[in-house]
C-alpha cells in the first residue's frame, strides 16, 4: 500500500428526493464502507464522510409535484437516509447535509476565490425559458429527445438511457417539465468555469497520473471504464461550463458579487464541496475545528471518491478542476466508480417501482432472515458491479445465503464451537504438534500446525491485496476460502470419529479450527460487521473495534503463533445464519411483480397501407342489442348488433373477458363488409373491433356515448 499518512474517503451524496434502493447501496456506499473498515482494521487514519445532496432540480421538482416545500422534502429524506445507512452498517464518521450554513459558506468561499482568480468567464447567452412558470429551464427542468440515442425523455443535462451528458440546446423537441410547454429562448448571464484551459493538466493528471510534473497516483490502478469515460471527454474537447443557475433553491451566488441577484450555484459545484463542509463539521464535532485541513490540504492524504458511473465526469474532471483552481487542496487519488446493478433482468427504476428499497428490507426482514443486514451486504458484495453491470435475483440471494453463508461459514463455525464445548467444556485445548493429522488443502496432505497458520496468513494477504485494489468481490471470496479451509480440515480429519480412537489428535484439529474462526472474526469485519460481533461473542473475545486488529493478527500468524491461547474459554454458539426457503423467495418475487407494472410491449408496425387500402374497409357504428354464450365454445359470444339500417348476427371471440349480460348495450365499431363466415354452425356477418394489450386483454373500441348506429368510421 502506498505511503499515505491518512485517508479521506467519500460516498456520493444522494439527492434527498426519494428512497435508496439496493443499486445505490451496491454502487457507492457498501464498497466505501468495506474499504474504510478495512483501512481502520490495518490501523490507518481514515475519515469517511457522506451526506445528503439537498439542492438541485430533482428536489424542487419533487416538492412541486407533492405540493410541499423543498425543505419538507429534504428533511424527510435526510432523516430517512441517515437511519437507513446506520441500520445497513454504513460507518460514516459523519453524515452531513448540504442545507447546513457551514456548507453554504464553504461553497460561497470557493466561488469567491475562483471568481477573484479569474477562473470564470461571465457570459450572456440565450437559454430555454418557460413563460408559464416564469423560469429558466436547465438540467432536469427540461426534457426532450436525446440526440445520441433517440430516447424520448432525456434531461437537459443527461440522458439516463444512454448515459450521454447533454446540454438543453442539444435536445430535440425540448419541453418544460414544469408546464409541459415548448420553451422559448431568453437571454441570461452566468459564470462559466473555463474547463477548456484545464484540459492539458487534466490529461496529464488522468492519463499519466502526474500533477504539476510530479507523480501523483498510479493511473493503472484506476478502473478501465472510469479512465475510458474521462478519455472520451478529454478527446471531445472540454468546453467552459456554467457554474450558476437561475433558480430559487440552492446556494446563493455570494451577494456582493455584481449580478448575483437571483443566481444560485450549480448543484454540481456545491455538492462535491459538500465533502469538504462535512469534514469541517466532523472536525468541529471532534473539538478541533482545524483538523479537517490535514485531510484535504496535506499532500500525504489520500482522497478516494466512491460513486456510481453516472457521476464520473463530475468527480474526475469538474471537481478536480475546481479544487485545482482554488489551490491548496489534494486531488482524488482514485475514483473507483461502480457500474449499475440490475434487478431480475431489468434496470432498477424508481419511477417504475422496480426496486428493492433498502429501508423496507431493513425493517421488514429482521424477523424473516437471520442476520438480515449481513446477508444483504454479503449478497450485494458478491455481485457488486465493480467492472461491469451485474444483476440481483432473489434466487441468487437464496442460493448464496444457503450455500455460502449457511453451509460454508455458518456450518464451520458451528461445528468448531459445538465440538469444543462438547469435548473440552469450551476450553481451547493444548497443542501437541508432534501428532500427525491431515492438512486442510487435500485429503492426502500431511498436516503441519505452522503450515496451517501460514495458509490463513497467505489467504489474508490475498484478501488485503484485493481490497486495496478495490476488488471487494475478491476480498470477500478470500474470506470464504478461509472458511472452506476450516471445513476441509474438519471433513478430512473427522474429529467426531477420531475422538473415540485418537483423542489427542482431536485437540490439535480443534485448536487449529478455533484459530481459523478467530481469523474469520476479523477478516469478515469489513463485509459482515454484525457477523464479526457474533463470532467474537461466540469466542468470548473482545469485539473488533476496527483499530488495527487485522495488522495485529497478521503479525501473530506470520510468527506461527495462535490467535487464541490454549486455556481460553470460549462462549456458546448461537445462530449465525439460517436457510431461506422457496416460499420466502416466491413471496418477494410476487411482491416485486405487483409493485411494478410491467413495461408495456408494443407490436411492431405492419407494412405501410395506402389510403385506398383503408377505404376498402367499411366500418360502421353499431350497438349490441342481444348476446348469448355459444354452446361448447369457451371463447365465443353470439351477438346481435344494430347497424341502424339492419341488424346483424356477429360471432365474437370475447367470452373470456366479457359476459353476455355485460356486453348488451355496448356501442361498437363493426367491420361491416367482411365476408361472412360460419363459426360453430352460425354465420357471422361482420366483426366488431377490439383493442388487445400486451397481456392479451381485450377492450371495446366505441364511439362516444349516444352516437347513432350505422354511420361510417373513417
Ligand atoms: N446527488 C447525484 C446522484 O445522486 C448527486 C451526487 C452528488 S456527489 C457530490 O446521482
Ligand atoms: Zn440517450
Amino acid at each position: 500500500m502506498n505511503n499515505y499518512k491518512r485517508y479521506l474517503v467519500t460516498s456520493a451524496l444522494p439527492y434527498a428526493n426519494g428512497p435508496l434502493h439496493i443499486g445505490h447501496l451496491a454502487g457507492a456506499y457498501l464498497p466505501a464502507d468495506i474499504y474504510v473498515r478495512y483501512l481502520r482494521l490495518i490501523g490507518k487514519d481514515v475519515v469517511y464522510v457522506g451526506g445528503s445532496d439537498e439542492h438541485g432540480a430533482a428536489i424542487t421538482i419533487k416538492a412541486k409535484k407533492e405540493g410541499i416545500s423543498p425543505r419538507e422534502i429534504i428533511d424527510k429524506y435526510h432523516a430517512s437516509f441517515k437511519e437507513t445507512f446506520k441500520k445497513a452498517g454504513i460507518s460514516f464518521d459523519i453524515y452531513h447535509r448540504t442545507s447546513e450554513p457551514i456548507h453554504h459558506q464553504t461553497s460561497q468561499d470557493f466561488f469567491r476565490i475562483l471568481n477573484e482568480k479569474g477562473s470564470f468567464v461571465k457570459q450572456t447567452s440565450e437559454q430555454y425559458y418557460d413563460e408559464e412558470a416564469n423560469q429558466f429551464l436547465a438540467d432536469r427542468y427540461i426534457v426532450g429527445t436525446c440526440p445520441k440515442c433517440g430516447h424520448d425523455d432525456a434531461y437537459g443535462d443527461q440522458c439516463e438511457k444512454c448515459g450521454s451528458t447533454l446540454s438543453p440546446t442539444e435536445l430535440i423537441n425540448p419541453r418544460s417539465t414544469l408546464s409541459g410547454n415548448a420553451p422559448i429562448l431568453k437571454s441570461t448571464t452566468h459564470w462559466f468555469l473555463s474547463l477548456d484551459k484545464a484540459e492539458d493538466w487534466l490529461r496529464d493528471y488522468l492519463e499519466k497520473g502526474t500533477l504539476d510534473g510530479q507523480p501523483h497516483h498510479d493511473p493503472g490502478e484506476w478502473k478501465n471504464h472510469v479512465s475510458g469515460q474521462c478519455k472520451s471527454w478529454l478527446d471531445g474537447g472540454l468546453q467552459p461550463r456554467a457554474m450558476t443557475r437561475d433558480l430559487e433553491w440552492g446556494v446563493d451566488v455570494p451577494p456582493e458579487i455584481e449580478g448575483a441577484a437571483g443566481k444560485k450555484l450549480y448543484v454540481w459545484l456545491d455538492a462535491p464541496i459538500g465533502y469538504i463542509s462535512a469534514t469541517k463539521q466532523w472536525a468541529i464535532d471532534q473539538g478541533d475545528a482545524d483538523k479537517w485541513k490535514k485531510y484535504w490540504q496535506d499532500s500525504e492524504s489520500k482522497l478516494v471518491h466512491f460513486i456510481a458511473k453516472d457521476n464520473i465526469v463530475f468527480h474526475c474532471l469538474i471537481f478536480p478542476a475546481i479544487l485545482k483552481e482554488h489551490g491548496g487542496y489534494v486531488l482524488p487519488d482514485n475514483v473507483p466508480s461502480n457500474q449499475f446493478l440490475n434487478l431480475e433482468g431489468q434496470k432498477l427504476s424508481t419511477s417504475r417501482n422496480w426496486a428493492i428499497w433498502v429501508h423496507e428490507y431493513l425493517n421488514d426482514f429482521e424477523d424473516k432472515v437471520v442476520n438480515h443486514v449481513d446477508v444483504l451486504r454479503y449478497n450485494l458484495t458478491r455481485i457488486m458491479p465493480e467492472l461491469r453491470d451485474s444483476e440481483f435475483t432473489w434466487k441468487g440471494y437464496q442460493e448464496t445465503n444457503n450455500n455460502e453463508l449457511v453451509n460454508n461459514l455458518g456450518n464451520f463455525v458451528n461445528r468448531v464451537l459445538v465440538l469444543t464445548q462438547k469435548y473440552y467444556e469450551g476450553i481451547v485445548p493444548e497443542l501437541d504438534t508432534s501428532l500427525d493429522f491431515i492438512g486442510s488443502a487435500a485429503p492426502d496432505e500431511a498436516g503441519n500446525y505452522e503450515a496451517e497458520l501460514g495458509k490463513i496468513y497467505s489467504k489474508l494477504q490475498a484478501y488485503c491485496a484485493a481490497i486495496e485494489g478495490y476488488d471487494f468481490r475478491g476480498g470477500l471470496k478470500a474470506v470464504l476460502e478461509i472458511s472452506s479451509l476450516g471445513n476441509q480440515l474438519l471433513q478430512f480429519n473427522e474429529p467426531w470419529r477420531l475422538i473415540k480412537t485418537e483423542p489427542e489428535k482431536v485437540k490439535q484439529i480443534l485448536h487449529l479450527s478455533v484459530q481459523i474462526v478467530a481469523a474469520l472474526s476479523v477478516a469478515c469485519r469489513p463485509f459482515l460487521p454484525n457477523t464479526s460481533d457474533k463470532l467474537r461473542q461466540f469466542l468470548n473475545l473482545d469485539l473488533v473495534k476496527e483499530s488495527g486488529e487485522l495488522s495485529e493478527i497478521l503479525t501473530v500468524l506470520e510468527r506461527g503463533e495462535p490467535l487464541v491461547a490454549t486455556g481460553h474459554t470460549i462462549g456458546k454458539a448461537g445462530h449465525l445464519f439460517s436457510k431461506i426457503g422457496d416460499d420466502f423467495i416466491n413471496e418477494q418475487l410476487e411482491k416485486l411483480q405487483n409493485a411494478a407494472p410491467a413495461e408495456p410491449t408494443f407490436e411492431a408496425l405492419k407494412e405501410e397501407a395506402t389510403f385506398d387500402d383503408f377505404t376498402k374497409l367499411d366500418l360502421r357504428t353499431g350497438t349490441v342489442v342481444a348476446a348469448e354464450k355459444m354452446k361448447k365454445a369457451k371463447k365465443l359470444l353470439q351477438l346481435t348488433v344494430d347497424l341502424g339500417f339492419e341488424q346483424r348476427t356477429i360471432v365474437s371471440g370475447i367470452a373470456e373477458f366479457f359476459s353476455a349480460e355485460e356486453v348488451v348495450g355496448k356501442q361498437v365499431v363493426v367491420l361491416a363488409n367482411l365476408a361472412p363466415k360460419k363459426l360453430r354452425g352460425v354465420e357471422s356477418q361482420g366483426m366488431i373491433l377490439m383493442a388487445e394489450n400486451e397481456k392479451g386483454e381485450l377492450g371495446f373500441v366505441s364511439p362516444q356515448d349516444g352516437f347513432g348506429n350505422g354511420f361510417t368510421v373513417r
